[in-house]
């Protein structure tokens, strides 16, 4: 009995022992080991990009022999990279310049010796320091070494210097190293959000940087884009071919990404002359003229178009994001066809990939199913899925009858993007409510079966313009000139305006009703306040569209009949696409812009109203239900389906002095400046390249688990 119980004892006992010794062994220098190549790794690429930056007027002032200006950037490049330090030596190990807080003691043939590395003993920033030394070139070689001192503080000697605490055993009595591998993802989670956090306030996102990033952190891995839009529609017109930009705010988001890395696009060809334009590969280089990456464009038959496009993915999925009082419609077919769709784009994206971990970047609501079937067949790569649209509440989300499946297939992505925090707090509560799935909160990262998705929100915007785009613009009072003469308004008419698709969730018809009560209430408008709508046609062909837009039309003619007068109509409708520059045009001759969403992701249009307006004058009015409204705080926000706090806004927006004005949109200005989109897509694409560095750590772990 006795040496039963022994051998039982030791039976359970001795694995778990020797796990506990491969853990203590394993975990502690491997963990401290990995964690620095881990932010060695990080700092290395920040150090490429200051290095980068610096280097041209590093070698002008060398040549010029004028370091003074140099200094002054040492110090700001300091302050904005955190860097403790900068030292510029020459090749000869002496110093030509050094930032103030250059330790003295480090001298550049140590600094050398030091490169690559964390070093405890250069304790000048409260914490341990890693040191990065770079070549700077000219153009007959290297010329000077440029010593790059971070601090690594905030990591503290903890994870870094092996001081890293006790390792957890591993719980419940199977001896197994999982929880470990668990552990030790979580430890590397935090220390990725305290790295973070650690770096500050971020520097402005240009495309220059999106590009640094993808050649650094992603060092020219592939990327793929899929949406259902394809970025240009190739056209007949009076016989010659043409080429349009369809009006959509994903095609405005997602452009500048792929332009910078040269990736491939894949979508539906939609145009009439689409098939006429591509090489026998279904490919063509876009854009016209510019060519900077490679279109792959799908066909869909009309049965297949009706189903997966306009049934399932507009009829069904559309109106159950927006929950906009419009009922979804499902039905078997469509959803069949929504299947297939998906399954014909996933063997495009495998049939494109040059590689076996591409970066893939899903687009929208029409790919629902696409991430896990891209998954099963390429499981080494890096999907991230955007979804542009709102995500509902459980509730609203369990009327589909295939909410299982659509959960399952976003569940395939590394990466599962919403505008905002509340989309993505909508999407984890579904999940839990629907899928047996375990899930971190506190990361906001699923697990379902064997994917991992990081569920984060990246506000998606435009692109600011260049000064040299703003150049090229008329001045604000030539637009105004051009719109009135066009319209036929009289110069002292205020104009109010408003940019949509023709779509039931843009709101258009409380617009509409909240000009009429502006002119009800306050008389002092009428002849004097003009409201213009551009409604570029969108899904013509479904019925509820249809029936839409005939109300707004015949809403538009009632409100005009009740007040207009000779020489004035208050509601313009002018239901057609308009080329960018026109909206521009219009954009800058408005005095307010009315965005009155009923369910919005995001909204770029009040986004391209502000940056249109370098003028500073202007008023937005903006939906709280749009995305949008969580950024852009300095609009005058609104319900829009409180007509009389509309009407107010109007009113407030048309006496608004001209101070305020100034006020309000340079502070939303200096917002989309910001939060711009090569913001949203750096953002996504750190994390993507963050998950594929993690997930190398972990496969790692796994080998040296396998070898113990
Ligand atoms: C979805 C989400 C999210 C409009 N008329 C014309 C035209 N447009 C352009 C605008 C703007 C875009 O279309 C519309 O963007 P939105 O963001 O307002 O709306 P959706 O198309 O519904 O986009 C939305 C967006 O995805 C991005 O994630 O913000 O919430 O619903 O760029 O300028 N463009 C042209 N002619 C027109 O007549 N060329």
């Amino acid at each position: 009995m006795i040496m039963n119980t022994l051998r039982l004892q030791l039976r359970f006992l001795v694995p778990l022992l020797l796990a506990l010794v491969a853990t203590a062994y394993l975990s502690l220098p491997l963990m401290d080991r990995l964690t620095l190549k881990w932010f060695s790794r990080d700092l290395n690429l920040r150090d490429e990009l200051v290095t980068n930056s610096l280097s041209d007027s590093i070698a002008d002032a060398l040549r010029d022999n004028n370091l003074e200006r140099l200094g002054a950037s040492f110090d700001r490049v300091s302050r904005d990279e955190r860097l403790v330090a900068i030292g510029l030596c020459t090749l000869a190990n002496d110093f030509i310049l050094r930032s103030k807080a250059f330790p003295i003691d480090v001298s550049c043939a140590h600094a050398r010796e030091l490169a690559g590395h964390v070093y405890p003993q250069v304790d000048i920033a409260g914490g341990p320091v890693h040191v990065g030394v770079h070549s700077i070139n000219g153009p007959d070689g290297p010329m000077a070494n440029l010593a790059l001192l971070h601090d690594l503080s905030f990591a503290g000697a903890r994870a870094l210097l092996g001081g890293g605490g006790i390792p957890q055993a591993p719980d419940g009595a199977s001896g197994e190293l999982a929880p470990l591998a668990a552990d030790l993802r979580a430890r590397l989670r935090d220390l990725e959000d305290e790295f973070r956090r650690s770096l500050g306030p971020e520097r402005e996102w240009t495309p220059e940087r999106l590009r640094s990033l993808l050649h650094t952190q992603l060092r020219g891995d592939e990327v793929i884009v899929v949406s259902n839009r394809e970025p240009y529609i190739h056209d007949y017109d009076s016989g010659h071919i043409v080429v349009r930009r369809p009006a959509s705010g994903l095609v405005t988001a997602v452009e500048p990404v792929v332009q910078a890395c040269s990736g491939t696009w894949i979508a539906h060809g939609s145009g009439a002359a689409d098939r006429d334009v591509i090489d026998a590969s279904d490919r063509i280089r876009v854009p016209p003229g510019h060519e900077a990456y490679t279109l792959r464009r799908i066909w869909l038959s009309a049965d297949e178009e009706e189903g997966y496009y306009y049934g399932f993915a507009n009829e069904g999925l559309w109106p159950l994001c927006h929950v906009a009082h419009v009922r979804p419609v499902f039905r078997e077919a469509d959803w069949q066809r929504y299947r297939e769709v998906n399954a014909r784009f996933a063997d495009a994206v495998v049939n494109e990939a040059r590689s076996e971990d591409p970066v893939v970047l899903v687009q929208d609501y029409h790919f629902a199913l696409l991430p896990a079937l891209i998954s099963a067949r390429l499981p080494r790569a890096t999907i991230i899925t955007f979804w542009h649209i709102p995500w509902p509440n459980p509730e609203s989300f369990g009327i589909c009858p295939w909410r299982r499946e659509i959960l399952q297939g976003m569940l395939g992505s590394t990466i599962l993007g919403f505008h905002t925090r509340f989309h993505c707090k909508n999407f984890i509560e579904t999940v839990d409510r629907y899928l047996e799935a375990r899930i971190e909160h506190e990361h906001s990262v699923i697990s379902y079966k064997s994917d991992q998705t990081l569920v984060e929100s990246y506000p998606i915007s435009i692109a600011w313009p260049s000064d040299q785009t703003v150049a090229a613009w008329p001045s604000p009072a030539l637009c105004r000139e051009r719109v009135f003469a066009r319209l036929g308004l009289g110069v002292e008419t205020r104009l109010a305006i408003g940019v949509d698709r023709f779509d039931y969730t843009k709101g258009i018809l409380e617009r509409l009703n909240a000009v009429e009560r502006l002119l009800e209430k306050r008389p002092e408008w009428r002849g004097r306040c003009v409201f213009v709508q551009i409604a570029a046609p969108s899904r013509s062909s479904l019925e509820e569209y249809r029936n839409f837009q005939q109300r707004i039309e015949a809403q538009s003619v009632r409100i005009n009949e009740r007040f207009q007068s000779p020489g004035y109509r208050p509601i313009v409708l002018i239901a057609q696409h308009h080329e960018h520059a026109a909206l521009t045009e219009l954009y800058r001759a408005a005095d307010v812009c009315l965005v009155t969403s009923l369910h919005d992701g995001m909204n770029l249009v009040c986004k391209e109203f502000v940056a249109a307006r370098d003028d500073e004058r202007g008023v937005l009015i903006l939906s709280r239900f749009a995305g949008a409204a969580r950024e852009m705080t300095e609009a005058l926000i609104v319900n829009p389906y409180h007509v009389e706090e509309s009407a107010d806004a109007l009113h407030q927006a048309l006496v608004m002095p001209e101070a305020e004005q100034r006020e309000r949109m340079a502070s939303l200005r200096m917002t989309v400046r910001e939060y711009n989109v090569y913001r949203w897509a750096g953002r996504m694409l750190a994390d993507a390249s963050r998950t594929r560095l993690r997930q190398r750590i972990e496969a790692r772990v796994e080998r040296h688990r396998g070898q113990a």
